[in-house]
Parts: C-alpha cells; structure tokens; sequence
C-alpha cells in the first residue's frame, strides 16, 4: 500500500467512526431541545398535583366569600348568587395565590356536569392578574336554590358571549395540565 492511499484510508475511517458518533449523539441532541412545559417553572414554585380534584362540598364553599352576578341566557335574565371560581380555586390549593406563571399556564379546569355535560375553563382566563374576567359557581338565582335540572352548582361566565359554557348540574371541577 502506498503512503497516499494508507493516509486516504486513515481519513476515510475517520470520517466513517466521526458519522458514527454523529448518529450516536443524535439522541443526545434530541434531548436537548426544550422540555416539556409542565416541567418548565421555578423549582421554589410548588405545584398541585394533576390531576388535581377541586372540593366542591357545602363545607369548602361556605368559607367563601359570596357574589350577586346578573346574566342573560336565551333572553331570560338570572339574577344568582355564588363563589367567584378564582377564590375556590386559591382556597382549595389548587391555585398558587401568586399571579399564574410558567406551567400553570398550561393547566384547564375540566367542569363535569350529571348530565355528561363538560367544558374547560383555562387557569389563565381565572387568573385576576391576567383577567377581569368573572366566572362564577352559584348555587342561588332568583333568592332560592338551584333545582336539580340546574344545580345545585351552576357556572355562570358573564364575559362568554353564548352561555355554552354556563355548565349546570355541576358534578366535579378538575385541574389538569395540558399533556
Ligand atoms: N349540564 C349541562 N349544562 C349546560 C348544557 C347542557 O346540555 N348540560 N348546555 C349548555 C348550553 S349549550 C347552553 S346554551 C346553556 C343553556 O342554559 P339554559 O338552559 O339555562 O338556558 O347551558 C349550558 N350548560
Ligand atoms: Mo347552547
């Protein structure tokens, strides 16, 4: 073998072994890239589990403070009386009492009714540091307790221009972060 053709050889093995670990450090690379969101926040910040199950019993509700909120469904205006969803979420934990940041961002409420009903609800539109939005749990209108076709816990978002959202038969309130 010729010196030139021993040193092309060398070279050619090189380039060969530098693809190979290349290849190898692909996985490594892929690793690498941002990491899933939910993981993203502060260490310091704590976090609820998810998913996490709001209490919704007669108990945790009757600390809060209550709310008159006036709407209109269908042309029939209800006038009710509840807790603010924000302030049930802050008193239950499920909520830091600090403005929402990092991760919490990518967390919902997932609202289930009897009926089989459900809608979400981000953390971040409840959030009052990011809207002014209301969203209410009632469980009066009109001076008495919601009947069962409607109650006894109902959400009442006055700022959602259709009540589509307005979830009667309340069974359970969830936080879950986004998968
Ligand atoms: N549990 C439950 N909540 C629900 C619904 C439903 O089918 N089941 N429909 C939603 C829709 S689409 C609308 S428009 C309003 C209707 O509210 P109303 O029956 O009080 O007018 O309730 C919302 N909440
Ligand atoms: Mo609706």
């Amino acid at each position: 073998m010729t010196t030139r053709k021993y040193a092309m050889r060398t070279a050619c093995l090189l380039l060969v072994a530098g693809l190979s670990a290349c290849a190898a450090a692909g996985p490594v690379l892929r690793a690498a890239a941002p990491s899933h969101p939910e993981h993203a926040g502060r260490a310091s910040e704590p976090m609820s589990p998810s998913p996490f199950v709001v209490p919704l019993d007669a108990a945790t509700l009757a600390k809060l403070p209550r709310e008159p909120v006036k709407a209109s469904a269908h042309g029939q205006d209800l006038d009710c009386e509840g807790v603010a969803l924000a302030g049930l979420l802050r008193a239950t934990g499920a909520v830091p009492a600090d403005p929402l940041r990092g991760p919490q961002l990518a967390r919902y409420l997932l609202v289930t009714a009897r009926d089989g009903y459900r809608a979400i609800y981000s953390l971040a539109e409840l959030d009052p540091s990011l809207s002014d939005r209301r969203v209410l749990l009632v469980d009066h209108c009109s001076g008495k307790p919601l009947d069962d076709d409607d109650g006894p816990l109902r959400l009442i978002a006055p700022g959602d221009a259709r009540p589509a959202r307005w979830v009667r038969q309340v069974k359970s309130i969830t936080v879950v972060a986004a998968p």
